[in-house]
């Protein structure tokens, strides 16, 4: 290749990655905690124009040009498109976009009218994956990452009367995502979680802090930021129902910093008490509900409000499995929570991506604790230089929206990556300092499946479990790799001892109804063999030194392309203790039985 021509195409690399990395810290300043604010819905019907070849790039989508005379070139126009609701994805909305990966146009109008002094920002939960937004025609800005919130501010760009808001969404994979390439759950695209427009003072409340001190069951550490012009202010932090009314002074930064003890009545599965916050500055104020608890790793056991539990889990992904479609609505968390309490959970493992909102507050409602992850999932490509920034970003955005919400107990790193990929250890070990200095009150975890499985006898050497406070392992003993001896008699080697071992994942695929044969002569896809996985692996749960809980995988069938057997899967993961229809299938009555019998 000509040396000159390569030369110009490696700036063109770095000043795009350049880009990215500042479209991402843009989207990271002024993160507005929407709790509480007066917005307006933008949610409902959307105008969309399906554009597989880009070539609405080209041709401006987002000026809506129109001809002028009857004979102009014209093509792509909202006018007469077809329409998808948002919060939603594509792919379940219209059946030509089932598998779809690629770029649809978004088009919204909403009317506003101006008022003096006061801010408009654009706030989405969440767009899978990239997303371009343009306000009358004029660029708002752009997001990477399909699982977190961002906004942007357009107090300028808007005008009286009606406005049009374009956003061009790509769920397109690449190499360098997060995900990357490849990954075992549907690719759902759009604007799959609710856009609001939020109107605030010149300066107001932009986040806060009110959690428990790590260790402590009576003293609050914290903090409140304000964004704006006027950043010296008083703020008072009332909590009525405990006749705290804590003052302070926000210093030139717009922080303020929150330390005040009370006799909480703390928060946990079997008493999900939180308290109305309200948070006041002499510009604004914001209100919340608040649980307050401790959560903590003491030697190998796992420690909530000062008393050990064990931590009876299930893995769920972001999909209503009655609509084959991404969950978005509280209605939506609500099925899948309910679930899960009546399976006797205590935690949920949301894999393997921040999901929405109303998971996490319907969770901490119902007192199910939660487990937040972020994309980091298997084939990562951590030799690229861009990952350490994203990584860093998404981890900022799920532990911005949700580091209020004491239901969340584990931050979780990554999923499954592999030793021997270059720059890993460096990369996840950076991480996990990072969200350590962001938030330190809660656990860490990095899940790993590199663990050897000979003579019985499991080797956990991957020393990723330094950076974790608890050790997460997945394992499908029965399924993808045979037992080798009794299930009871299974010994552990572990490189990293002293501390908890939390089975993240085991199981095994069945087709619910597929289960007219004896145990003695179960196959693979039926529910007797599957449930057989299930008892076998309770066994082996006795051998594992320091086990503080366990998580199939997972509650419901759910989508993927890569799951295509004719017979048994056709587009399915059938892991599933219930079937996409919410029937249960033998394994749900062996681990009910499990979780019932551990007090
Ligand atoms: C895993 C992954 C999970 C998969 C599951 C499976 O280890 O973490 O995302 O879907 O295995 O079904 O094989």
């Amino acid at each position: 290749m000509n040396r000159y021509k390569k030369r110009s195409e490696e700036w063109v690399l770095a000043l795009f990655f350049i880009l990215i990395t500042v479209e991402l810290a843009n989207a990271q300043t002024a993160m507005i905690n929407v709790q509480s604010r007066n917005v307006t819905s933008l949610n409902g019907d959307w105008s969309v124009i399906i554009d597989p070849a880009g070539s609405g790039q080209w041709q401006q989508v987002w000026l809506e040009k129109q001809p002028q005379k009857k004979t102009d070139f014209f093509e792509y126009s909202f006018q007469g498109a077809p329409v998808l609701k948002v919060p939603g994805d594509f792919n379940s909305q219209l059946c030509e976009l089932t598998w779809y990966e690629g770029t649809v146009w978004y088009k919204k109008e909403f009317n506003y009218r101006a008022q003096k002094g006061r801010r408009l920002f654009l706030h989405f939960g969440a767009v899978n994956y990239w997303a371009d937004v343009y306000v009358n025609g004029e660029k708002a800005g752009s997001h990477e990452g399909g699982f977190t919130p961002f906004q942007f501010e357009i107090t300028g760009k808007v005008k009286d009367g009606p406005n049009a808001l374009v956003v061009k969404v790509n769920n397109g994979r690449y190499k360098s995502g997060l995900p990357g390439l490849g990954y075992d759950w549907l690719n759902y695209g759009g604007i799959t979680r609710d856009v609001d427009l939020i109107e605030t003072g010149n300066t107001f409340i932009e986040d806060y802090n009110i959690q428990l001190k790590k260790g402590s069951l009576n003293t609050v550490s914290g903090w409140v930021q304000l964004n704006g012009s006027q950043l010296a202010q008083n703020i008072t932090v009332k909590i009525p129902e405990l006749n705290i009314f804590y003052k302070a002074r926000t210093d030139n930064e717009g922080v303020a910093k929150v330390e005040f003890s009370a006799a909480f009545k703390l928060w946990s599965p079997g008493s999900p008490k939180r308290y109305k916050v309200m948070i006041e500055s002499e510009t604004d104020t914001v209100e919340d509900n608040i649980g307050f608890r401790s959560i903590e790793v003491k030697g190998s056991k796992v420690v909530l409000n000062g008393k050990q539990l064990f931590l009876k889990a299930v893995n769920i992904h972001e999909e209503n499995p009655f609509k084959g479609a991404r969950a978005s609505s509280a209605k939506d968390a609500v099925l899948l929570l309910n679930a899960a309490k009546e399976l006797g959970c205590n935690l949920v493992r949301l894999a393997h991506y921040p999901h929405n909102e109303h998971m996490i507050k319907e969770a901490e409602k119902m007192g199910l604790m939660v487990w937040s992850e972020i994309p980091v999932y298997q084939h990562i490509d951590f030799a690229d230089s861009s990952l350490p920034s994203k990584m860093e970003g998404m981890l900022k955005e799920m532990v911005r929206r949700d580091r209020n919400r004491c239901a969340i107990i584990i931050w979780s790193l990554s999923n499954e990556t592999y030793p021997g990929t270059p720059g890993r250890d460096k990369a996840l070990a950076e991480l996990t300092k990072k969200c350590k200095a962001i938030d330190s009150a809660r656990l860490i975890t990095h899940v790993i499946n590199t663990q050897r499985y000979q003579n019985n006898t499991f080797d956990l050497w991957d020393t990723l479990y330094r950076q974790a406070d608890i050790i997460a392992i997945n394992e499908y003993i029965g399924w993808y790799t045979p037992w080798q001896g009794l299930p009871a008699a299974t010994k552990w080697t572990l490189v990293c001892p002293e501390k908890p071992v939390f089975i993240s994942e085991f199981g095994g695929e069945a087709l619910y109804g597929n289960k007219n044969v004896p145990t003695d002569e179960a196959a693979y896809w039926t529910e007797a063999y599957q449930a057989k996985i299930y008892t076998d692996q309770i066994e082996m749960f006795n051998t594992v030194p320091d086990l503080c809980g366990v998580c199939p995988w997972l509650l419901f069938d759910y989508r993927s392309p890569g799951r295509m057997h004719p017979v048994y899967q056709k587009g399915y993961n059938r892991k599933g203790l219930l079937s996409d229809k919410g029937e249960k299938k033998k394994a749900w009555y062996i681990i009910k039985e499990y979780y019932n019998s551990i007090r």
